[in-house]
């Protein structure tokens, strides 16, 4: 499937085809998305909401208009999404606006499963203003234990911070479970979606999620840009925690305090990434053509057979759920450290990622502290592609034996 769209993807490596098989840590992106950024810098490029050439309006009809596209695809208006650098900034800013909020004693619910991203944030506001952090322990199949949820989330709770699918484990977990438990308790939802929009529907509306964050660069989009999205009547409430040009309506020299712009682009301080937002609506509209569900049912055949195939190793452990992991597989082989195991796969042309994939809680509570190997599957991605992964895990057994 679409091998051809992706020119990175007809290299060897070690004189082997590439199989990349990283896709959780980025994706690789389609010649369109690389056309489109090139086209911007060649025919467009100038500074957006400042100047009044023809050229800057050209960039700021391009940037609106990534915005209007990233807000159809997730069921958003365009004054719902604030472009970021990416997950990670999306998720530091959300939880420093949300803070001020937050009191003494008040309760973040997360996940075992957090990454780090959706996790230190939380902890460093938490020693600052003495907040609660929990955690919702996982069941022996790497799934969210929703008994233990409904214990932990309570009307203490101000915030259930949660991972779509999960990086390390593939796990899809329970939104509108997790969203119906933590409104009922009057708490707002922050979902991480670094590992799903891209790969299967996503739509806030229906998830009546609070707060959404995720990245472009693991959905064929460029590096650089993300989105955090949030509800209007919240957004309209949130005071902005970066400051500069592009979102102030009235600033003087005294000390009352600016007046912001009414609009998302308040939270948009400074020059923002406007190629990448280019770039990241040419991979929707790219992953629109191909179909999202289309994409989901790929990955999600490509992980059964890849589990179905590991499964006939006896020294392979797989380490996620039995059914409904959206394009991921971690494993370890005996004890065999993963850094090991990637080396060897490298030397065959194939990419995985090895270590704790910035989930160390999880891999501490799953007592794993070298972490698995992940293979982890797109579009582009093809059964041969998991046989020459298999073929790659018997290799490393041989030199391990
Ligand atoms: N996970 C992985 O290999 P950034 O780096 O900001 O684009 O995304 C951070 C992030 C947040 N949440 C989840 C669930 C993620 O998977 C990631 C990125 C990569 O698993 C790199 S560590």
């Amino acid at each position: 499937m679409d091998f051809v769209s992706f020119p990175i993807l007809t290299q060897k490596v070690f004189g082997k085809r590439l199989v990349y098989l990283d896709n959780a840590a980025t994706t690789q992106k389609p010649q369109v998305v690389l056309d489109a950024m090139k086209n911007f810098y060649e025919t467009s490029n100038a500074n957006i909401h400042r100047g009044i050439h023809t050229l800057a309006e050209r960039a700021t009809l391009a940037y609106e208009d990534a915005r209007e596209t990233v807000a159809r695809f997730i069921g958003a208006t365009a004054d719902e999404v604030i472009f970021t650098s990416g997950t990670t900034q999306s998720l530091n800013m959300l939880v420093r606006m949300l803070g001020k909020n937050l009191h003494a004693g008040d309760e973040i619910v997360l996940t075992m499963m957090e990454h780090h991203s959706n996790l230190i944030p939380w902890r460093e506001l938490a020693r600052e203003k003495g907040l609660v952090v929990k955690f919702i322990p996982l069941t022996v199949g790497y799934t969210l234990n929703l008994g233990k949820a409904r214990e932990l989330i309570t009307t203490r709770t101000k915030i259930v911070a949660f991972t779509h699918v999960s990086n390390s484990l593939g796990t899809i977990n329970p939104v509108v479970e997790l969203v119906d438990l933590a409104h009922a308790r009057g708490a707002l939802v922050v979902i991480d979606a670094a590992q799903s929009v891209g790969h299967l529907l996503v739509n806030v509306e229906r998830l009546d999620c609070d707060f959404l964050v995720f990245s472009g660069h693991k959905m064929c989009g460029p590096t650089g840009i993300g989105v955090l999205y949030g509800k209007k009547k919240w957004l309209q409430e949130l005071e902005p925690v970066f400051f500069g040009g592009g979102m102030v309506g009235d600033v003087s020299s005294g000390p009352e305090r600016a007046v912001w712009l009414a609009s998302s682009q308040r939270f948009e301080a400074g020059t923002p990434n406007i190629a990448g937002a280019v770039g990241l609506a040419k991979a929707i509209t790219f992953l629109e053509e191909r179909g999202i569900r289309q994409i989901e049912a790929h990955c999600v055949m490509l992980v059964e057979y890849a589990v179905s195939k590991l499964r006939e190793i006896s020294r392979v452990k797989i380490i996620g759920p039995n059914e409904g992991s959206l394009g991921i597989v971690s494993f370890t082989l005996d004890n065999i450290h993963p850094h090991d195991v990637a080396e060897i796969l490298n030397k065959e042309g194939i990419a995985v990622r090895a270590g704790r994939h910035c989930t160390m809680p999880l891999m501490k509570e799953l007592n794993l502290e070298n972490g698995t190997t992940r293979a982890s599957f797109y579009l582009y991605n093809t059964k041969e592609d998991v046989d020459l992964l298999v073929a790659g895990v018997r290799k490393v057994l041989e030199v391990f034996r």
